[in-house]
């Protein structure tokens, strides 16, 4: 630690005392995710609580949450059903072993997933994070595949710029170079599809972007080069996000899902940033019309606040895992948080909230107000190459200044905060992914704030 974050941290510490707040005396222990570390503790970025949707830095300074946290505070901050909920779970129980053993939270949240998710996705696994629930997906496909007397199905395919968290199965799926490179070969029997990013065809388009649906032919391009009988499943982002917001043409992903059809593949959607009413319905996959075999979901099936995730898994899967002797385990697969009985009550609070304020088609209500906002941004900055948007996502990039990727993105990140926004970047793509609690003034309220940061972009 040098000097820069002694005066820091000591400027802060009054503040700590006054929000009755322990106050951090270093930075330096807890090592932060996907961070430039040193660059951070020079100068903290420190959100120290939140209601609504704002949060509040250590100063007590409002910061209008334009990413829902992480993509993932769907009902926003502080909700009383959710505070109320948990607090009440962790005193009657706090955990609960789900290994050949019960309680009831699970069971009842499964049932009420498997109403909101299209049919046939009737079976819910639970996991703790989006990382997770896609590793957890890639081995139940594998192993379905092994059960049915197709143990040769070993192939995964992801695509290019997916996201598909950090465990050696999604990583190894997903298709960020940065996430992929410094951590060896991955799994061995992946490839990857052609991602749908085309600027320069489809630059400032609204909505759905109308050319690349033939990008989906690549798939059968991949299933000939490798014969169609080695490939166990198809895992892709409906739409994706860590990439920075990258929109299907028509047509796509029904291509897709008619391919693996004809070739007994496994469709899996990864739905951790668009489950739980990102696009206006409760899943992309209802919206979109198209539906997987298995689904993966974390973040707003909590709405954030207990770490939890969702594998969907459609009925003939899960029946092929029941076919063995009745007391031989049928997945050799789980986690000791499976089913957290904290996590079960934020999930079953959330989705109360979700249902009763009308929050999974709120994102279609607003969507074209969010979009004229987003798309009027266009003018703000000179550098801006593309504005993408759907339900309540949108995206901003800008070009790269020449020798220096992401400086520009970083420097919204940083000047959207100091002026009370809370944005996301990728590179030089800004994403915005508001709570979907989230009202005309708020959206008027991001925009004007983001067009005042982009304008001083150089
Ligand atoms: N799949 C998808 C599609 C995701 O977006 C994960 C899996 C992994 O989830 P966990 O819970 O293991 O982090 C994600 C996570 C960003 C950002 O800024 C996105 C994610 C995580 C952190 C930042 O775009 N998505």
């Amino acid at each position: 630690m040098n000097r820069n974050d002694d005066a820091s941290l000591s400027a802060l510490a009054g503040q700590y005392a006054r929000l009755n707040l322990s106050a951090p005396a270093s930075l330096d222990a807890f090592w932060m995710p996907f961070t430039a570390n040193r660059q951070f503790r020079a100068s903290p970025r420190l959100l120290a609580s939140a209601e609504g949707m704002y949060y509040r830095d250590v100063e007590g300074r409002p910061i209008l949450d334009g990413t829902a946290g992480l993509w993932c505070c769907n009902a926003g901050h502080a909700r009383p059903r959710i505070i109320e909920a948990v607090s009440r779970q962790v005193a009657t129980l706090d955990f609960a072993p789900h290994f050949q053993m019960g309680s009831p939270l699970p069971f009842v949240l499964a049932q009420r997933l498997k109403a909101i998710a299209p049919r046939p996705l009737d079976h819910v696994f639970f996991t703790n994070s989006g990382s997770e629930s896609v590793d957890t997906a890639l081995k139940i496909a594998l192993a379905w595949h092994r059960m049915r007397g197709e143990g040769q199905r070993v192939r995964l395919i992801g695509r290019e710029k997916a996201y598909h968290g950090v465990g050696f199965g999604g990583m190894s799926v997903g298709g960020l170079p940065n996430n992929r490179k410094w951590f060896g070969p991955g799994l061995p029997a992946v490839d990857h599809l052609r991602h749908t990013l085309d600027i320069a065809r489809n630059a400032f388009s609204r909505g759905l972007p109308p050319h690349g649906v033939e990008l989906a032919e690549d798939l059968e391009r991949i299933v000939q080069l490798h014969d169609p009988s080695t490939i166990a499943a198809v895992i892709i982002e409906p739409i994706s996000g860590s990439a920075g917001v990258i929109l299907p043409p028509p047509g796509y992903l029904q291509r897709i899902r008619e391919i693996c059809d004809r070739y007994g593949i496994l469709l899996i959607f990864d739905e951790v940033i668009t489950g739980f009413g990102r696009v206006g319905a409760p899943f992309a996959a209802q919206r979109l019309g198209v539906v997987p075999d298995m689904m993966t979901t974390a973040k707003g099936l909590t709405s954030g606040c207990v770490p939890m995730g969702a594998v969907f898994v459609s009925e003939r899967i899960h029946e092929a895992f029941m076919q063995g002797p009745e007391g031989a385990i049928d997945l050799f697969h789980g986690y000791t948080y499976t089913g957290h009985p904290l996590a079960c009550a934020a999930a079953l609070a959330a989705l109360d909230t979700y249902e009763e304020e009308g929050l999974f088609t709120r994102a279609l209500e607003l969507e074209e107000y969010w979009q004229e906002g987003l798309h009027a941004l266009r003018g703000a900055c000179p550098h801006i190459i593309d504005i993408r948007n759907y339900g309540l996502i949108g995206a901003v990039e800008l070009a790269p200044r020449p020798g220096a990727p992401g400086a520009r993105g970083y420097e919204v990140l940083e000047r959207a905060f100091r002026r009370g926004l809370l944005v996301r970047v990728t590179g030089d793509t800004v994403a915005l992914s508001p709570p979907l609690i989230v009202e005309r003034t708020h959206i008027d309220d991001i925009f004007s704030m983001l067009g005042e940061v982009l304008a001083t972009i150089q």
